[in-house]
């Protein structure tokens, strides 16, 4: 089959893939998607159906085990007369997010044909989780004492306080990304946490989604600070930031690249000196539209399933979608995509 149009979901663990497969099979199977519609589910019915029965019951997914590899194949065909009349096969993979937690642990055994073969996808779903985000420490010293002492750590000379870890928020160190979005009317992002240079440090969201990326890109033949060049290794990247109905609503409006800015501002900068900016773009799902977890909320979406996207464009504002398409239909038609009714 073409690689054409194949578009690879990924994420963390509990990053909220299974969720966005099994509404999307829920949305196209009601035709609530307004640009898109199933051709048949084929094969993977029983596989799809699964994702998608326990949101039309009002609850979550289970967690997808490690041994579990669902593909979700669907032949898709786009509807009405916004986009151009394109058939294609949707091509997923809903495996769990520890598969991708391994790639990093085992370089060598981790990356399986299955996975090279997805690194050719012409579009990626990137998912990552607001309020799950492990943020990178910084060793930010507050007086020439604390640098001092960070230098010798680093050249593992002994120091004479056991740790250099101050409580109390660091200053946000402003980045490119950052002084882009200038001066936002939300609250400060929360205080990076400080780490010593001995301390254990859990790997931080921004660099399992950079080597992940790196991946992608070695298999492809794409040098560090190459950005995609040729049309035939062009890929388009959608961050999609899920359960965004749990941000803080100051934030929502501020967008999601603003979000990522301010939150992941060595994802932005790796993504700004890797890739062609055309090429990437920021979206706010979510696929439930509010938290499942909370029964009130849970009986309104059983009467209503539905979710909603939101982005941010430079020259009009913020954006709001009831289509969970959206990253699809970006991923396939670009920034036209943006503009669909
Ligand atoms: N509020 C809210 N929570 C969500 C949404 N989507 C996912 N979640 C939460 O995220 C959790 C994990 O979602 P999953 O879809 O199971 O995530 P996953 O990436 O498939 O997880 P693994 O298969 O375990 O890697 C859910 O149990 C929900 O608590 C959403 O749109 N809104
Ligand atoms: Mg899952």
């Amino acid at each position: 089959m073409s690689d054409q149009h194949r578009i690879a979901l990924l994420g963390g663990p509990s990053t909220g893939k299974s969720t966005y497969l099994g509404a999307l099979v829920d949305a196209l199977q009601m035709e609530k998607l307004q640009h898109l519609r199933l051709a048949g589910l084929g094969d993977d019915a029983v596989g799809l159906q699964r994702l998608a029965d326990p949101l039309l019951g009002g609850h979550y997914p289970q967690r997808t085990k490690v041994t579990e590899r669902l593909s979700l194949d669907a032949p898709l065909h786009t509807a009405g007369t916004y986009f151009d009349p394109l058939s294609f096969t949707l091509r997923a993979g809903d495996y769990a997010g520890e598969e991708v937690e391994r790639l990093f642990r085992d370089r060598i055994h981790g990356w399986s044909e299955e996975w090279k073969a997805r690194a050719f996808s012409s579009g990626f779903l990137l998912l990552v989780r607001p309020d799950t985000l492990t943020r990178l420490p910084r060793p930010q010293p507050t007086s020439e004492q604390d640098e001092r002492e960070r230098w010798r750590l680093l050249r593992h000379e002994p120091v004479a306080e056991p740790s250099s870890v101050r409580s109390g928020p660091a200053p946000v160190a402003p980045t490119n990304a950052a002084a882009y979005f200038g001066p936002l009317p939300v609250e400060e992002v929360p205080p990076t946490p400080r780490a010593a240079p001995s301390d254990p440090v859990s790997v931080p969201t921004a660099l399992s989604l950079i080597e992940l990326l790196q991946f992608i890109r070695h298999v492809r033949g794409l040098a560090p600070g190459e950005r995609p060049r040729a049309a035939q290794e062009r890929f388009r990247i959608a961050l999609v930031l899920t359960a965004w109905d749990t941000v803080d609503s100051s934030w929502r409006q501020a967008g999601p690249a603003a979000y990522l800015a301010h939150h992941l501002p060595l994802l932005e900068d790796y993504l700004w000196s890797n890739f062609l900016q055309e090429d990437v773009f920021r979206f706010g799902l979510s696929a439930t539209g509010g938290d499942l977890n909370d029964a009130s909320y849970s009986q309104r979406y059983l009467e209503d399933p539905s979710g909603f996207v939101e982005w941010w464009e430079a020259a009009h504002g913020p954006h709001r979608s009831a289509d969970i398409g959206m990253p699809l239909y970006w991923l396939l038609f670009g920034d036209r995509a943006l503009g669909a009714p």
